[in-house]
This record gives C-alpha cells, structure tokens and sequence, in this order.
C-alpha cells in the first residue's frame, strides 16, 4: 500500500508570474521537505501545461513524486509519477487505462457516497474535501469539516488526503481526525521552504 507523507504540497501555476518562478519554489518545497508535489493548471491550454509539466519535472530531477492534475494523457507525456483526477476528469478505470498498472492514481471526493465509490477502484490514494473554506478552488463543494474526515475515514482503508484550508494551525486536527496526509496550496505560496519545515514538525 501507498504510504503518504504527512503533507502533499500542491503547486498551482497560477500562482506564479513564470515558469522559472514556479520551479523556484517548487524547489524551495522540496528543501523544506516535500516529497510528494502535485503541480495543477487550471488556465493553460494542454499545451503549455504539457511544457511547464516538463520544465518542473527536468528542474527536479527525481527528488520528488510528481503529481499531475486532471490529465493523465499529460501525466505519461510529463514522465510525471502519477495523475490525480477528480469527479468531472476520466473515470479512475480510464485513467488507469491510461497511465497503467505502476503509475500513482489519486481521487478527489467530496462527500461519503463519491468516497465509497472511489474506494472501491484501483485509486492508490484517496483526497476529500473541502475540509475549510477555501479560496484556491473555483465553485467549491460544501464544507465537511473534521467530522466529514472522521467519517470518510470510517469508509476506506486506502490512503486519505484531506484538502482545503488547511494551514500549519489547524493541519494537527485533521490527521487527528483520521487523515493520513494533508493537501495545502494557499499555506505554502508565501515561504515555501519554512511553511513546509513547520508542517512535517507540527505533524511529526
Ligand atoms: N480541492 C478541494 S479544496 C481545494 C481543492 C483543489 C483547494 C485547496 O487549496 P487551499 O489553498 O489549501 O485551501
Ligand atoms: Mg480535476
């Protein structure tokens, strides 16, 4: 089974004026700690996305999991390790098609049934939220809060990752809560380096 590190940091592109910008700090991520990094584009066409995807991945080298979101099709074109998908990408069974037995398959979900359903393919980890208000994710879902954790992790013995508001003050209780992970955008764009340093000591 797939272990997770406490944090899995999310890299939104959006965030970054350039691509150099966005490998700076993916960098610094990983001098802080991060092991595992997904890198999300939700404004550029397939294009650019594929060719930043390639940029980060040549600027990092191995040192780190990479994680695309939504494509799977980018995923392999990327040499990334893995593809996250979410309720409106390719079905898990089709991503899987896609990227094969071996590559890392993540799912979003969003509230028990999507999360029993998700359970139940070959997903290697699981995500669900928002836990928090969120500001990094257009026409979220409803809150779920602590307890919505607690309960997604009464349904899956696979690997939880909670997401959405989730800084260094609240991140404790929510692997209290039953989360093996948790999935930060907002809370590591600012130092990114010591962000990531406070989280792996707060969940140590
Ligand atoms: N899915 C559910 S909430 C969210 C996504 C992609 C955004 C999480 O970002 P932040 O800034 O850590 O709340
Ligand atoms: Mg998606």
């Amino acid at each position: 089974m797939t272990l997770l590190p406490r944090l899995y940091a999310i890299l939104d592109s959006s965030h970054f004026p350039d691509t150099e910008a966005l490998c700076r700090s993916a960098s610094e991520r990983v001098a802080g700690g991060v092991t595992l990094l997904q890198y999300r584009n939700k404004s550029g066409n397939a294009r650019q996305t594929l060719e930043q995807s390639i940029e980060l991945r040549g600027h990092l080298g191995t040192s780190v999991k990479l994680i695309m979101n939504d494509r799977a099709d980018l995923c392999l074109a990327a040499g990334f390790d893995g593809v996250h998908i979410g309720q409106d990408d390719l079905s898990p069974a089709g991503a899987r098609a896609v990227i094969g037995k071996s590559l890392w398959l993540g799912v979003s979900t969003h509230n028990p049934e999507q999360l029993a359903a998700a359970d139940k393919t070959t997903a290697d980890y699981l995500a669900i939220g928002p836990v928090f208000a969120t500001a990094s994710k257009a026409n979220p879902d409803p809150i779920i809060g602590l307890e919505g954790v607690r309960q997604a992790r009464t349904l899956t013995r696979k690997p939880l990752v909670a997401i959405g508001g989730i800084t260094r003050e609240n991140c404790r209780s929510v692997i209290e809560a039953g989360a093996d992970s948790v999935a930060v955008i907002s809370d590591l764009i600012r130092e990114p380096r010591k962000s990531a340093e406070e989280f792996f000591r707060i969940l140590r």
